[in-house]
């Protein structure tokens, strides 16, 4: 009987994980790439310059991180983070760090006249470059 108890509790257990990966996943906030167009320099602009810096969007991306780590372990799996067309990398499992990695690099990529910062159009055309098959 012993045996049976324990797995009643490992049920538990791997439900409680499924409930707390999708509440996890309901209240993160969506990849940058997912946003509205009209809505992604708003969202992220916190110093209301008008653009998106590194660091405003590594902030995003950051908070998106931790909201996203279900078991809060500090790394994200394939069921916490399943790898979609709108994020930087399919990489799973994958830390923070090589996370914001991912994110630099296309950061560098949209950064046409290298100003530091992303504008509406900037944003715009990058997205139509990966939508082409770009990086
Ligand atoms: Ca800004
Ligand atoms: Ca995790």
């Amino acid at each position: 009987m012993k045996s049976r108890g324990m797995s009643v509790a490992a049920i538990a257990a791997a439900l409680l994980t499924c409930m707390g990966i999708a509440q996890a996943q309901k209240k993160a906030p969506p990849p940058i790439g997912a946003l509205p167009l009209d809505k992604v320099v708003e969202m992220l602009d916190r110093n209301g310059n008008g653009c998106v810096d590194l660091e405003e969007g590594r902030n995003y991306t950051s908070r998106r991180y931790h909201a996203l780590d279900a078991n809060h372990d500090g790394t994200l799996d394939a069921a916490e983070a399943p790898p979609g067309p709108m994020e930087t990398t399919p990489e799973r499992p994958i830390s923070l760090e090589a996370w914001q990695d991912a994110y630099t690099v296309r950061f560098a990529g949209f950064d046409k006249d290298g100003n530091g910062c992303l504008s509406r159009d900037e944003i715009e055309a990058g997205r139509a470059g990966l939508a082409q098959g770009g990086q």
